[in-house]
């Protein structure tokens, strides 16, 4: 079997805590787009584990793949290794595996990003973590491959023959060009390249045997789906493609091979960075989601946005992945809350939208029509089974599946294992 996980708003919807549930049935678990700008919690127990590139089905038997289409900072990689091996969590190469031609992440890439987010008059928000700077190289055929990093002399090579160009951008935006060819990093990203070598392997070729052989195989995809860098809010999106079909892409695999679509959807909506949030809210409901929800960025620890959940935007995400179901997350931060709001239009400039206009800048006009319901005091975390779920939560449920028209297929009332149940 083989399914295609990703977030249907921002990102932040609780992707990492759905994927290691859900790992237990999963022999592979593979990230197909995105880097270390990503950041997926997983909680068990008392421990949590804040993971940017491995992916979030590490802690049980499945083995974990970073795919061709994602760029990699192997230095946060190598961290995140060490981290988990701390805990006591081995990431040996039985378990994790980096296909040869990933993108890897430069200290120059990370350099640019800082420099043009500094640069730019309407800034963009992004992580700083060279994501977009490593995607443009990867589509001007500039980039360093991870089978480059593992071989020191191509490596440097290769670095040697881009040096001019990347010192020219990073002068040209008022930077120190010196880091392009700094000789402690260099060092540091050829013991980089030794350390990873024998993680390299060929992720299309083991996702489509493990498909072949009956297993079952589970991509995690990373931010959201209005951060699609073609389908999303331009500018204000990332540089990879988030969506469903982008999994097929990335990864190597056959849209004929997808068995299933889960979209995770948060109970509300959040947003990290700049760029339209139709339902945001500068109110008290805004920071009972904000402070309930600790919607507080993973990676940077930026304060996220928050608002009511967007319906018209749900139904794009549908259109856009196509979701044979989705996961409810987070229903228990809307808690405590006397009305609970869905926006279910726009009114964009007295005319009512259904469906979000096309264009960024029309739909940052939009306004919000909502449909009030009914709040509950009841506290959900405790929650073991849907029908413990008290009525007027409920509805909201129901309320939401109805107008999406998926099957909402799990529930989330917290970020433990536990806290999740089939409704
Ligand atoms: P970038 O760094 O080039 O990808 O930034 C471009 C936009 O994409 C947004 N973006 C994200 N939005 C939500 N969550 C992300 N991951 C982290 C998290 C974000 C954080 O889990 O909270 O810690 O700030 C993520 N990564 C990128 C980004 O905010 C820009 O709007
Ligand atoms: P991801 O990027 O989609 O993997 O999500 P993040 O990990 O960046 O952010 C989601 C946050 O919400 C994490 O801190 C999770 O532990 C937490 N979380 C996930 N599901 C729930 C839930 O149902 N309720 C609550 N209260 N927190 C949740
Ligand atoms: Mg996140």
């Amino acid at each position: 079997m083989f399914t295609i996980l990703t977030g249907s708003q921002f990102g932040d919807e609780g992707k990492g805590k759905i994927v290691d549930l859900l790992s237990k049935d999963y022999d592979l678990v593979v990230r197909f787009q995105g880097g270390d700008n990503a950041g997926h919690t997983v909680v068990v127990g008392d421990d949590v584990y804040k993971l940017h590139l491995i992916p979030s089905g590490f802690l049980l038997d499945s083995r974990v793949l970073i795919g061709p289409g994602t760029v990699l900072n192997p230095e946060v990689l190598a961290e995140e290794i060490d981290m988990l091996g701390k805990t006591g969590v081995e990431v040996s190469s039985d378990k994790l595996g980096i296909d040869a031609k990933t993108s890897i992440i430069m200290p120059y890439h990370v350099e640019l990003d800082g420099l043009r987010e500094s640069s730019r008059k309407e800034k963009i928000g992004t992580t700083k973590k060279g994501i977009g700077f490593a995607y443009v190289d990867k589509i001007a055929r500039d980039e360093i491959r991870m089978s480059d990093l593992v071989d020191s002399e191509r490596f440097m090579n290769r670095l040697t023959e881009m040096a001019a160009s990347k010192e020219a951008a990073i002068r040209e935006l008022g930077g120190d060009p010196s880091i392009v060819t700094d000789t402690e990093l260099m060092d540091k990203y050829v013991k980089l390249g030794q350390r990873l070598a024998p993680y390299v392997t060929d992720v299309s070729y083991e996702i489509n045997e493990a498909i072949s052989e009956g297993k079952n195989v589970l991509a995690e995809g990373a931010q959201g789906t209005f951060l699609d860098v073609i389908h999303g809010t331009q500018k204000f999106v990332t540089s990879s493609s988030t969506i469903a079909g982008s999994a097929c892409a990335n990864l190597g695999v056959g849209p004929t091979k997808v068995d299933e679509v889960l979209g995770i959807v948060k109970a509300y909506i959040t947003r990290v960075g700049e760029g339209p949030l139709p339902t945001e809210l500068h109110d008290e409901a805004g920071a009972h989601l904000h402070d309930v929800g600790h919607e507080f960025g993973t990676t940077t620890g930026r304060s996220r946005r928050c608002g009511w959940f967007d319906l018209p935007l749900l139904k794009k995400a549908i259109n856009l992945n196509g979701y044979s179901s989705v996961a409810l997350t987070k229903l228990d931060v809307l808690s405590d809350l006397d009305v609970v709001k869905v926006c279910v239009a726009y009114d964009l400039n007295g005319e009512r939208l259904d469906y979000p206009p096309e264009d960024t800048s029309l739909l940052s006009m939009c306004k919000p029509i909502y449909e009030d319901l009914e709040g509950w005091s009841d506290d959900l975390t405790g929650v073991k089974s849907y029908v413990d779920v008290p009525r007027a939560a409920r509805d909201y449920v129901e309320k939401l599946e109805d107008m999406m028209g998926v099957p909402i297929k799990y529930v989330s009332v917290g970020p433990g294992r536990a806290q999740t149940f089939e409704k």
